[in-house]
């Protein structure tokens, strides 16, 4: 296996130059550690590059998520201020190589919050939350990875969109929600889908990132996971997320370069 720091760069610059590798590890040899290690260099570079750390993500926190993917072990990425993708913007369909989006929901702490913590702690931790679209984009050839290719490439995170922050106090337990694609409902599920209840993802958040030695800091965001299968994305679609009673996010994939000139 080639050093950790050879492998953060081999992902990282797939996602800079915009184009998939090869699975580093497609029989799922490396430890999990060293994956995270990988993981973690990666993003050490971008954060060297000038972005700052903006929180947390939470992968296969949904059955949906796990059948589509193959993958039933929860996994955690890291996320930075260079993936927020401006809500109701644009971005262009060009900056991926296989882009999917997938509805979820977003905390913002007003505190921190780290190691085996209560469901009420973690509540007590939570400024507001947000309907939220991720957008993955795995640097792997044909979006097909093993636990340990998928946790070294940052959970296939590549971008999201954070909806209205709303008062954490009403019930989000089991929230209705659509996911759109230019006007077509496309995925139809429940917050419910996350894990049972999206609070346990910020739970399993706060212990795997404080056990990494990142606790989760007051500001961070921290997306607790997708709660229907993902959907491809094609240039020119504009993609929404729309929870109940919290509200809308929603983005435009920018048109594919055409002969007169690229549009974003
Ligand atoms: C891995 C990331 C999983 C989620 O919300 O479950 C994830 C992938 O599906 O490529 O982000
Ligand atoms: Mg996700």
């Amino acid at each position: 296996m080639k050093p950790i720091a050879e492998l953060a760069a081999i992902l990282d610059d797939a996602a800079r130059e915009v184009r998939a590798v090869s699975q580093i590890d497609p029989d799922n040899r490396l430890a999990l550690e060293a994956a995270y290690a990988i993981q973690k260099a990666s993003i050490g570079r971008r954060v060297a590059r000038g972005e700052t750390r903006a929180g947390v993500k939470m992968g296969f926190t949904s059955r949906a998520k796990m059948v589509q993917m193959g993958i039933s072990d929860l996994i955690w990425g890291r996320l930075t201020s260079g993936m927020q993708i401006e809500e109701g913007g644009s971005v262009a369909f060009k900056r991926f190589v296989h882009p999917r989006a997938e509805p979820e929901l977003a905390f913002v702490l007003k505190k921190s919050l780290a190691g085996d913590v209560t469901l009420a702690q973690a509540f007590a931790s939570i400024e507001a939350v947000a309907p939220a679209l991720e957008v993955i984009d795995s640097r792997y050839q044909d979006f097909k990875f093993s636990l340990t290719d998928v946790v070294a490439d940052n959970a296939s995170s590549s971008g999201f969109v954070l909806g209205p922050w709303c008062d954490p106090a009403p019930d989000f337990s089991n929230l209705g929600l659509t996911m759109n694609i230019d006007g077509r409902v496309v995925q139809v599920g429940s917050t419910a889908a996350i894990l049972g209840h999206p609070l346990r993802s910020l739970v399993a958040a706060a212990r795997l990132s404080a056990a990494a030695g990142e606790p989760l800091q007051a500001g961070w965001v921290v997306m607790a996971g997708g709660a229907t299968p993902a959907e491809w994305l094609k240039p020119g679609s504009y993609v929404s997320v729309e929870v109940e009673r919290l509200g809308v996010a929603g983005f435009h994939v920018g048109a594919a370069p055409s002969a007169e000139g690229e549009r974003t």
